[in-house]
């Protein structure tokens, strides 16, 4: 299993490459062009530019987060012909690139919810944290929050552009069914896994996170069956999962460790999302370093479904807590990262030398 940490690129992320180049351990980047409005093809001179500049670092590039899914896929309208016509040329070109993972997700407007950036835990550190009561009505109230207390970073699914087509596309979802959008994205499998197939890559789809209803919006990948509905929709490796451990966590009736180790033996994950989150009520959470002891994961214990089946995909630490004064995007903070990176070493290491 390869360890790896999500990168924004040199001009959107706090944290350069020479850095995490010196967490030990840790080979692999996570990487995404930023800048390409969703529904374009990433031009492959930008991806391999992007790769040059990893791998001078010392780095490899083998996972692109995120190639976002334009909406008109997810609403299946009939423009959706173009955007998965560029999904497919994006999906070639990243393999040029010698990329073996991508991971997206099929979620209807928003890509991660939470409703505070900045909750504070008892040793003074901040983390992500989330409210179902605030995410049941008005979705103008969350966005507003979000925009004051995100540092001045642009967060990934909170880009302006989206933000503001907001209303129109809550109207666009009116009526659309979590079935609709299933039958969507069945479609949208059929026309890419086959070019995945074609040239080495593997979809790796991420959890709703969190993985419970919002706005009233369709969600179809919240539990173990959705996750087993996906899969057979094109029953293929290339049809693959994000295993995002504290998304997955977030719905009260998962059952996590049982989940990832299904689909890991079923190898159908190719991407794993290490974080720790600890509920303050029923569906009410905050997210927490990685320790076990900190959240209501048990890492020890996913680790060793990891090792045990020899699992040889990615994996990288998500959201991080806020600590040490570092002034980043709200998650995605050098420091608390990297500890959990070395956690994660930890505990492979252990698992493994303990055979
Ligand atoms: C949070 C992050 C997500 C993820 C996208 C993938 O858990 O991992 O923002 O990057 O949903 O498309
Ligand atoms: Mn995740």
């Amino acid at each position: 299993m390869k360890l790896s940490f999500r990168w924004f690129g040199t001009n959107a992320d706090s944290v350069s490459l020479k850095q995490i180049r010196q967490i030990p351990g840790v080979h692999q980047v996570v990487a995404t062009l930023y800048d390409i409005p969703v529904g374009e093809t990433w031009p492959l001179s930008k991806i391999l530019n992007l790769k040059k500049e990893i791998t001078a670092a010392g780095l490899k590039m083998d996972v692109i987060e995120s190639v976002n899914v334009h909406e008109d896929i997810k609403l299946g309208l009939p423009s959706r012909a173009k955007y998965i016509k560029n999904y497919q040329e994006t999906i070639r070109n990243l393999a040029k690139a010698d990329v073996k993972v991508i991971c997206y997700n099929f979620m209807p407007i928003f890509d991660w919810t939470r409703t505070s950036l900045d909750y504070k835990l008892p040793d003074g550190s901040t983390a992500l944290a989330f409210q179902r009561e605030l995410v049941q009505e008005n979705p103008q109230e969350l966005i507003k929050k979000v925009e004051t207390n995100n540092n001045g970073f642009v967060m990934p699914g909170w880009e302006p552009e989206r933000l503001a087509k907001i209303k129109e596309l809550f109207s666009a979802y009116a009526g659309k069914t979590s079935a609709d959008l299933a039958d969507n994205l069945k479609y949208f499998l059929q026309q890419i896994i086959p070019v995945c197939e074609e040239v080495g890559i593997k979809m790796a789809i991420h959890p709703d996170d969190p993985a419970q209803d919002i706005f009233g919006l369709p969600r179809i990948c919240k539990s173990e069956n959705d996750l087993e509905r996906i899969v057979s929709m094109v029953d293929s490796p290339a049809n693959a999962l994000t295993i995002c451990c504290g998304s997955l966590a977030s719905n009260p009736q998962n059952n996590v460790p049982h989940i990832l180790e299904k689909f890991v033996r079923k190898n159908r994950v190719a991407f794993v999302h290490a974080r720790n989150i600890k509920f303050t009520s029923k569906y009410d959470f905050h997210e927490t370093s990685h320790l076990s002891e900190d959240g209501d994961l048990d890492m020890y214990k996913l680790m060793k479904i990891l090792v045990d089946n020899n699992f040889t995909g990615y994996i990288r630490p998500d959201h991080g807590r806020a600590i040490w004064d570092e002034k980043a995007m709200p998650g995605y903070g050098l420091f608390d990262r990297a500890l959990a990176e070395e956690y994660l070493y930890g505990l492979i290491e252990g698992i493994k030398k303990s055979k």
